[in-house]
């Protein structure tokens, strides 16, 4: 039985890579770090009791940040394959905290390197990087390729190109099986509700069941290039299959901007939009609110503000990948369209406020940050 190893297995792509490898039959061991409140909502559903004989989903307390921590469970576990999807992954939250970011997403991605290579598993152990589209930033060429120049644009975007070259570096001078996916955003109703997908969706849900009275944006007319986070997986197990350990582009080579997925969550509601504030175009101001899935939004509220406070200190304007390469010599396309991914995250956020909705409606209140 093949072993993994996955650092953020309590993240959005850390839970359905090891939904993923257990179907196939791994014996997957998750990375999580201590909380002082239950940290494992994702992967609740497949945890298995320990006491129980032949579990094959395990948990070890760890952190990036700590070398020795990181070097004990590899030795312990001595996996085949090593998926390094930890992280400090919000790039806003990289501006306050760069130091933090830098250690755990750069220098961590060296220190499981170097616990690897110390331990003398690097003919064994074979090595995902989770890289990034952020990594191109200010874009050098449209759409993005494995080739295009990085130009990274937040702490975030250079801690993560520090961990591609680390990564190439120990492939190079080691003989490792390493290879990082250049992975464009992927979203999900798994999706940290501070990204701005699952902000949208679920803040619209709220707005709908009257649990909010609008939502606040940054740069609406950002542009990116939005996959499913399951489609995603895939492909980074795919990418350690290979014979020959490579570098891939995964992206769904569509791209629509922040606005446009916003219309989307407000169509599949029932809402018709009216945005107001900086930096606004007056043509995106649509004057009727209606829908009967919206019975809190009345005509003329405005469902959409910019707060300056979203924006950031240096943004990334567009991302579009072409996913040429994975598409020819893995064979690997996405399934599921950003459209349809919109509407099964709006679909499972309205299932949420709906609940919420009706404990208020029996006076019980619950802060929207608990639902
Ligand atoms: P999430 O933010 O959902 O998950 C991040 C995971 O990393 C969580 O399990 C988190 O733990 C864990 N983590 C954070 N800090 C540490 C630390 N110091 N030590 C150990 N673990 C830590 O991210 P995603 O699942 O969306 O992304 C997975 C990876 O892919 C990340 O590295 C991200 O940067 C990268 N990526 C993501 C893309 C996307 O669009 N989703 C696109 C390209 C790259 P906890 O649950 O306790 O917070
Ligand atoms: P990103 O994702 O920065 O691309 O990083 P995010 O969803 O945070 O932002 C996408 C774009 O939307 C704009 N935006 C807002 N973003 C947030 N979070 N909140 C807002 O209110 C808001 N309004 C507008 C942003 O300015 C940006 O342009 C994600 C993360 O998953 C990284 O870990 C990963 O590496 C990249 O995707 C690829």
């Amino acid at each position: 039985m093949k072993k993994a190893l996955i650092t953020g297995v309590t993240g959005q792509d850390g839970s359905y890579l090891a939904e993923f490898l257990l179907d196939k039959g791994y014996e997957v061991h998750g990375i999580k770090r201590r909380a002082s409140l239950f940290n494992t909502q994702r992967i609740d559903h497949i945890y298995e009791d320990p006491h129980v004989d032949h579990a094959r989903f395990k948990l070890h307390y760890g952190d990036l940040s700590d070398t020795s921590n990181l070097t004990r469970i590899l030795q312990e576990v001595q996996p085949d394959e090593v998926y390094n999807l930890g992280a400090q992954s919000h790039v806003a939250v990289s501006f306050e905290a760069p130091e933090y970011t830098a250690d755990v997403d750069a220098i961590g991605t060296l220190r499981l390197l170097e616990a690897i290579r110390f331990l003398g598993l690097e003919k064994k152990t074979r090595f995902y990087q989770a890289s990034t589209s952020e990594l191109y930033g200010l874009v050098q060429e449209i759409p993005q390729t494995e080739t295009t120049p990085f130009h990274p644009r937040s702490p975030y975007a250079v801690a993560k190109m520090y961990a591609y070259w680390i990564t190439v570096n120990y492939r190079e001078a080691y003989g490792m099986y390493a290879c990082n996916g250049i992975l464009f955003n992927h979203e999900s109703p798994r999706r940290g509700e501070t990204f701005v997908t699952r902000k949208i969706t679920r803040g619209m849900a709220n707005i709908a069941q009257g649990l909010e009275p609008c939502l606040y944006m940054g740069n609406i007319d950002a542009l990116r290039d939005w996959g499913h986070a399951k489609d995603y997986v895939r492909m980074q197990w795919m990418m350690l299959q290979q014979d020959v350990a490579d570098d891939f582009v995964i992206a769904t080579g569509k791209q629509y901007s922040v606005r446009e997925f916003i219309t989307w969550s407000a169509a599949e509601l029932g809402i018709t939009l009216r945005f107001e504030g900086e930096g606004v175009d007056e043509t995106g101001i649509v004057e009727a609110v209606e829908g009967n899935d919206a019975p809190a939004v009345k005509p003329g509220d405005v469902i959409v503000r910019i707060d300056p406070r979203y924006f950031r200190p240096a943004e990334v304007e567009t991302l579009l990948g072409n996913p040429a390469k994975a598409k020819e010599k893995l064979g690997w396309v996405p399934e599921i369209t950003t459209q349809e991914m919109c509407a099964e995250m709006v679909a499972e956020d309205l299932k949420a406020a709906r609940r919420h909705a009706l404990l208020k409606s029996h006076g019980m209140e619950v802060p929207v940050s608990l639902e």
